[in-house]
């Protein structure tokens, strides 16, 4: 049994996601983040970091935050969507990764400056913009003539995935980008993408 502290952003998704694919028993701890639920002492008894996502799982007892560790830790749990070893294990790490480290920081910071922050600096928009776009072009590169983003599906593809699918809200036009456009369909279509962003919605 797990229990996902959440909130309706890319980084909780990811996890909602992984968890439907599997279809392991979890319930959803929902905060708002706007209200500062994140700063709670019970919450911050479980993390250092006073954001989500974050899994307990409590057959073991772990208690696990960032979203890329918290995939890995159920892949290899379960021993689905990531490979056991060999190059393609490395594959889908590497793009995990880099969702991580690149994506995910690079595409939330223009979130923030272009949605949340009217005063904000023409310089910080314009670079945020930038960066973002540029890595949705090295993703576009990358998915030529591929289904996933590694050979199989995988956690690569759900921790990339609610990036994406936000690209209106991030001004990233994808019109000319008809890799990312097919892969967006086809995760889209996928039964735990949906049911994920369902009981996203209602939690
Ligand atoms: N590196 C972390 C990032 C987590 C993160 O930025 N979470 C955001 C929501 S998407 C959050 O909880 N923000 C609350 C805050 O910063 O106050 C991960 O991948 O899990």
């Amino acid at each position: 049994m797990y229990t996902l502290y959440f909130a309706p952003t890319a980084n909780g998704h990811k996890i909602l996601i992984m968890l439907e694919a599997l279809d392991v028993a979890y319930r959803i701890q929902r905060l708002d983040l706007a209200l500062g639920d994140q700063h709670r002492a019970d919450f911050a008894r479980l993390t250092p970091h006073a954001k989500i996502p974050l899994l307990v799982d409590h057959a073991q007892a772990l208690v696990l935050p960032e979203s890329g560790a918290i995939l890995q830790y159920l892949a290899e749990t379960h021993s689905r969507f990531l490979p056991a070893v060999g190059t393609q294990r490395y594959a889908v790490l590497h793009w995990l990764a880099w969702q991580i480290s690149s994506l995910g920081p690079m595409a939330g910071q223009h979130y923030h400056f272009l949605q949340l922050d009217a005063q904000a600096h023409h310089y910080a928009r314009d670079r945020y913009l930038k960066q973002t776009a540029a890595l949705f072009d090295t993703l576009e590169n990358a998915l030529q003539d591929k289904d996933f983003i590694c050979h199989d599906y995988s956690i690569a593809d759900m921790a990339i995935y609610p990036w994406l699918r936000i690209h209106a809200q991030l001004n990233v036009d994808i019109d000319d980008l008809p890799n990312i456009t097919a892969y967006l369909q086809r995760l889209a279509a996928r039964e735990e993408v949906i049911s994920a962003y369902a009981k996203g919605a209602q939690a």
